[in-house]
């Protein structure tokens, strides 16, 4: 095999290694609550920013530096840039990876070229899998950038976009299948609105189902049994996405009988778009029993749009991962870094240090968490602060045997409430930092 990246295998030396090319804490083999790191979180390097990233921005060009792309539109180019996507991860040390239809294999000049063009890159995808062991963790289908997609795909204004878009998501499920994947995302590129004034919002939304709805029936009819995901996002690149936040997603499946099929793909800086944070989101499709698969990331705290940074901060992973074992794991999802690294880190090199910083970020971030629950001090509180609800009037309410006539009763024989206590969350916040 050729070798495009001079970096060598990514290994794990411990906390005290100064080594930036080296786990600190990401050792695949050591067992947290019961599971190897390896299988907590399942991590996966997305094709579209590793592989396809350029660097271009609206203000300049392309600036990455990646020997092994020509940049032409060619299946020749493609299939170079499969080797090296392998070999990165593979080097890297993560089980898996996610792409979209169109960062695979170029598109043609019509559908039917289109579909060669995949078939021939998706030989090579399986050929590299199985030559390394690598995983799909999911595939989706690109049904934003051609403009083509310009009003939207399933909620266009326009059917024959709608017909299109079933077609690419029709071969792109069964090549999802037949790469093992294990996940199917639907993220809505432009599944939104700029205006409502041109907006017919209501048939949009049944538009959406319906396609959906197709995508169940056709992965049902050829087999695939892979998890089924929407990922939230509230904006970008329209003003509004419909799936804007995981209440509006888990509304949407709830309202068209599709919450059986689909669980969510949470991602951190689509949550903090959204005005949420990222353990905000998961605890909510985690409750509803809705939560899939992460797209690992974070944003700038002073930029409002989606910087996709790969995630550094222990704090933020600490949440996750306090979210991610109180809800029992992610799989069959897992922890995708949908990231990329900036403008100005060029050199493939970078790709290693970005990922090897994310990975050892999620690492320290289960190390925390597991610390957290195994000393039990938060759960005891949480569990102490609803404690008016086990027995007496609490318990009332909770099986239903309460009314309003004899919560009125029992208020009139009382008064008044006994008291309240404090919430203590200055308390808390200095109980987390002692893990940190
Ligand atoms: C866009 C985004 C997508 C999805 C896959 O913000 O996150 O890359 O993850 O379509
Ligand atoms: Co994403």
């Amino acid at each position: 095999m050729a070798d495009f990246f001079e970096t060598p295998k990514i290994a794990y030396e411990g906390p005290n290694s100064k080594n930036p090319l080296a786990f600190r804490w990401y050792n695949e083999n050591e067992v947290v609550e019961g599971k190897t790191m390896k299988e907590h979180f399942r991590f996966s390097v997305v094709y579209w920013h590793t592989f396809r990233g350029t660097g271009g921005d609206p203000f300049g060009s392309a600036t990455m530096v990646r020997p092994w792309d020509d940049g032409s539109n060619s299946v020749a180019n493609a299939t170079r840039r499969v080797r090296a996507a392998f070999e990165f991860i593979q080097k890297l040390g993560a089980p898996y990876y996610a792409f979209h239809d169109r960062d695979v294999a170029p598109e043609g000049d019509n559908l039917a070229q289109t579909n060669k063009n995949f078939d021939e890159v998706v030989k090579v995808l399986k050929e590299e899998q199985e030559r390394t062991g690598i995983k799909l963790l999911w595939g989706t289908a690109n049904l934003f950038s051609n403009p083509r997609y310009v009003h939207g795909a399933s909620t266009s204004c326009n059917a024959e976009v709608f017909a299109f878009a079933g077609a690419q998501v029709k071969k792109c499920l069964e090549v999802t299948k037949e790469l093992g994947g294990v996940n199917y995302v639907f993220w809505g590129g432009r599944e939104g609105y700029q205006n409502l004034f041109n907006t017919d919002m209501k048939r949009e939304l049944d538009h959406m189902a319906r396609f959906m709805h197709m995508a169940v029936d056709y992965a049902r009819k050829i087999g695939f049994t892979g998890q089924f995901l929407i990922e939230p996002k509230p904006k970008e690149p329209t003003k509004h996405q419909y799936d804007s936040d995981a209440a509006a997603c888990i509304n949407f499946l709830r309202a068209y009988d599709l919450l059986d099929h689909f669980k969510l793909n949470i991602e951190t800086n689509h949550a903090t778009l959204a005005g949420h944070t990222m353990m905000h989101e998961l605890d909510y499709a985690g409750y509803q029993g809705a939560l899939g698969s992460i797209d690992a990331n974070t944003g700038d705290m002073l930029l409002g749009w989606d910087t996709d940074q790969f995630p550094t901060d222990y704090y933020l992973t600490s949440q996750v991962m306090l979210m991610l074992l109180k809800y029992g794991g992610i799989a069959p999802g897992g922890v995708n870094f949908d990231a990329k690294v900036r403008r100005e880190s060029f050199e493939p090199v970078d790709l290693f240090h970005a990922h090897v910083g994310g990975m050892d970020a999620f690492a320290r971030g289960l190390k925390i968490a597991a610390a957290i629950r195994a000393e039990g001090e938060l759960a005891a509180f949480v569990k102490n602060r609803y404690r008016s609800w086990d027995t007496g009037i609490g318990a009332e309410i909770e099986s239903g045997r309460a009314t309003l006539e004899t919560l009125e009763a029992e208020m009139l024989k009382r008064g008044e409430i006994s008291g309240n206590e404090s919430g203590r969350q200055e308390m808390l916040e200095n109980l987390i930092n002692r893990y940190l």
